[in-house]
């Protein structure tokens, strides 16, 4: 059993419980989710959680329904370890992405973190256009970014990986280590301390179940088979909090094959610091670092301080950016003239039933 502190609880969520009808409510936080189905922790142990059909109703996407991490107040049902869900309380940060596919809708990773341990595996080509998608999509959750660059003991020339990695990551901590040695592990658990929430995210076969399970000391997390390659598939499939003992809670997710920006938030400013940095000595303050003339972003690329593809990549993810923001605008107006014509409607029936 673990008390609401261990489990991340504090005064950002304390001072949420003051709300009208929060009576004979309890504080739980989500620690599993499966299909639809949830388990929630609290500070008398595990529950099963009833989602009200009208949560379930106002989700239009899935936005409004609890997601794993997030702290909710439930009601507990007599004699049985099932408890409704009346409130979500806000959340801290919450590591999001666009769903996969076409549609226009949010997916929340993990809600209420504080570091995001983004692992790459030093074995194989590291792909350093998804490590800036990656870093992108962290810092915009609210959460602190570390990057885990795995599978050490598989790599031979570590110092020309760690100097092109570190030259697209600025103000990024990076940590190496070996799953299967044990190497950097320690190092690992330091940035770790009890009442955090750590996140592992990265593709998958990189190593994060089995650096979970180094850190819990035993097998909680399914791992690949190991035959031969690296490649790893898909095992995690469950989310599912841990605690470790005296520490952290940790949440491992499974591998994704799309990262989709969501959030427009400073994200982007922060995993191209550099770039911005550089721009304030370019001459014109809109400079877009084509043709202008004094261009410190040109001048960078030219004398090899910043890589064009970088360049590039920031360019491609702002565009992303707008575009994901136009659609959720036009969700929102959408939303707001369908609100519009429901009250019309319902004005309407009422006039009816009054000259009734
Ligand atoms: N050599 C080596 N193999 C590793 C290391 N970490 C994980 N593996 C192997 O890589 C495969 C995928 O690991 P897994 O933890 O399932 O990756 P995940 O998909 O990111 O959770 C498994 O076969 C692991 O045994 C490591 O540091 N070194
Ligand atoms: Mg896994
Ligand atoms: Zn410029």
């Amino acid at each position: 059993m673990y008390s609401l502190e261990d489990l991340g609880w504090g005064p950002f969520f304390d001072q949420q419980t003051e709300q009208p009808n929060s009576d004979g409510l309890t504080p739980m936080r989500v620690a599993e989710e499966q299909r639809g189905a949830y388990v929630l922790w609290s500070a008398d142990g595990a529950f099963e959680a009833v989602i009200p059909g009208r949560m379930m109703h106002e989700a239009e996407g899935r936005d409004y329904l609890p997601a794993i991490g997030d702290w909710l107040l439930a009601r507990r049902l007599p004699g049985e370890r099932r408890a409704v869900v009346e409130h979500v309380l806000r959340r801290r940060s919450g590591l999001s992405r666009k769903v996969a596919g076409g549609r226009t809708d949010e997916q929340v990773m993990a809600a209420n973190v504080d570091l995001i341990f983004v692992v790459a595996s030093l074995n194989r080509e590291l792909n350093l256009r998804r490590l800036e998608r990656y870093l992108t999509v962290t810092w915009d959750s609210g959460a602190t970014p570390v990057l885990v660059l795995n599978k050490a003991d598989l790599c031979d020339d570590r110092l020309e990986i760690l100097r092109s990695v570190e030259a697209v990551t600025p103000g990024v901590e990076v940590l190496q280590t070996s799953a299967a040695t044990g190497e950097g592990i320690d190092a690992l658990r330091s940035t770790l301390a009890r009442g955090l929430t750590a996140v592992f995210v990265g593709s998958s076969g990189v190593g994060k179940s089995s650096i979970v399970n180094r850190l819990m000391e035993r097998e909680a997390q399914d791992v690949k088979d190991i035959r031969g390659d690296d490649k790893g598939r898909h095992t995690t499939t469950v989310r599912q909090m841990l605690v470790l003992p005296g520490s952290a809670v940790i949440i491992d997710t499974p591998g994704l094959r799309e990262l989709q920006l969501w959030d427009a938030g400073e994200g982007l400013g922060k995993a191209f610091s550099d770039i911005d940095d550089l721009a304030e000595g370019c001459s014109f303050r809109d400079c877009s670092h084509n043709s202008e003339p004094d261009c410190a972003v040109q001048a960078a690329i030219e004398d090899g301080t910043i890589d064009l593809g970088r360049l590039e990549s920031y360019r491609k993810l702002q565009r992303e950016q707008t575009f994901v923001a136009g659609k959720k605008d036009e969700r929102l107006r959408a939303e707001g003239q369908k609100k519009w014509k429901q009250i019309a409607r319902a004005n309407r029936a009422r006039q009816k039933a009054r000259r009734r």
